[in-house]
């Protein structure tokens, strides 16, 4: 074996999820594969050998160029994947916040012109260069709390011109910044007001006009759709998401958020890589989700910074044998958080998933959402050796200790991207260099 690059050693717990391909579902979802003791070692990038530190320091070669990371005994896991954001966006919006605190709805918002509309107006108005920046700092926050890798959709342009513009921001971010990023076209996001009072022409629109220009430019990987009551129908976002089929964009669905609308029935329908929010899914569309195997994708941030109670059902998901994801849904309007940890913590605390179970979501049942499980979201040979060292010596910690950042050690593809060069859990003096 060539010498490794890079070492993280004297790992008190190292959750590895080695196991099956593909998402995890059912009593699956809490085998996390913990070694004790443990090391990973990485070149180029790429993960060479897992396991105990004799078993690893056997296994491999180093050098005095190896750079050795000292875990502390802390723990280890593989880099969170945050597989559902509007990260791209111009403005924020706490005059909402501020409104909903007072009574009004996301709905009333949005009815009354605010909501997606507000962020179409201000996106729409905005340089490429002033979003660039915005989103630069969006997945900075990302990676400091232990994302590396994350889906960004577009969805506050709905014009071809402005979609394209958002696209080629995220593209851009895609290429330059240390997180992963996964695009995605959401040109059915809402009902621009240019198009309010032609809603099946605007369909035609997004179908035969963007999707194509889209796809033709190489700038998306899903195609996803707000498939909710005021918005679009069951039958507009079947429409959309076949025209994303058909020009070789995967589907993805915003389903069953604020009610039963068949979103999930119309992922299982179209072979959906995720049906994502769920909270008021019915348990028919359950059963349909398990047996096409659609990753379901649990936002629970949204729930509560709308200020509801009711959290998605995601113990009757798991028992019914549907992989479960965790994502941030990072976005100016409900949910405004760049942190997979206050997920994983409200998974726990909310929708009743173990810490465990938690963390199998937020990593390789992540990666399945975004169709990325061949390559991150566990730590084995061959895999992008992206990891997190927490700044806890138990896994069951991360969800346990909230509202505050446990991630002390970064590592993007082989790189400490996060933290201390030297890998020391304490700060000391700067390095050298
Ligand atoms: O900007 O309000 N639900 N899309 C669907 C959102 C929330 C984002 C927003
Ligand atoms: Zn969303």
């Amino acid at each position: 074996m060539a010498a490794v690059d890079l070492i993280v050693r004297n790992i008190g717990q190292l959750v590895t999820l080695e196991g099956p391909s593909g998402p995890r579902a059912g009593p699956a979802q809490k085998e996390l594969a913990i070694v004790r003791r443990g090391a990973v070692a990485a070149v180029d990038g790429r993960i060479v050998a897992v396991g105990t530190e004799g078993e690893v320091t056997e296994a491999i070669e180093s050098t005095p160029d190896t750079l050795v990371l000292d875990a502390g005994g802390a723990v280890v896991t593989p880099g969170f994947v945050d597989p559902h954001t509007h990260a791209v966006f111009a403005r924020t919006r706490e005059d909402e916040f501020a409104m909903r605190v007072e009574g009004k709805s996301y709905e009333e918002i949005a009815e009354a012109g605010g909501g997606i509309r507000s962020s179409v107006r201000s996106l729409r108005a905005a340089s490429a260069d002033d979003l660039l920046t915005r989103g630069r700092a969006t997945l900075d926050r990302m990676l400091t709390h232990g994302t590396t890798t994350a889906e960004v959709k577009s969805g506050y342009g709905l014009s071809l011109e402005a979609e394209l513009k958002t696209l080629r921001v995220i593209d851009t971010l895609a290429r330059t910044h240390d997180v992963d990023v996964v695009p995605t076209f959401l040109g059915a996001h809402e009902f621009p007001d240019e198009w309010r009072d032609d809603r099946d022409g605007y369909v035609v629109h997004v179908a035969d006009e963007m999707i194509p220009a889209v796809a033709g430019e190489g700038l998306a990987k899903f195609c996803d759709v707000f498939c909710e009551e005021g918005v679009f129908t069951f039958e507009q976002s079947r429409r959309i998401l076949l025209a994303g089929v058909d020009a070789g964009l995967a589907p993805k669905i915003h389903a069953d958020e604020l009610h039963a609308s068949g979103g999930a029935e119309l992922a299982a329908m179209v072979g959906a890589v995720s049906a994502d929010h769920l909270v008021c899914v019915s348990d028919d569309g359950i059963v349909k989700l398990a047996e096409a195997g659609v990753v379901a994708v649990l936002l629970p941030g949204t729930t509560l910074s709308l200020g509801k109670t009711e959290f998605a059902r995601a113990r009757a998901m798991i028992e019914a044998g549907v992989p479960v994801a965790l994502a941030t849904d990072c976005n100016p309007g409900s949910s405004m958080t760049e942190s997979m940890q206050i997920i994983v913590s409200l998974a726990s605390m909310m929708l009743r998933m173990t810490p465990a179970e938690a963390i199998t979501a937020a990593t390789v049942n992540a990666a399945a959402a975004v169709g990325l499980d061949g390559e991150i979201g566990t730590l084995a040979p061959g895999k992008l050796c992206d990891l997190v060292i927490w700044e806890v010596d138990d896994h069951r910690a991360i969800p346990y200790h909230y509202g505050v950042n446990l991630a002390t050690s970064v590592v993007k593809r082989g790189r400490v991207v996060r933290g201390h060069p030297d890998g020391r859990k304490t700060p000391g003096p700067a390095p050298a260099h």
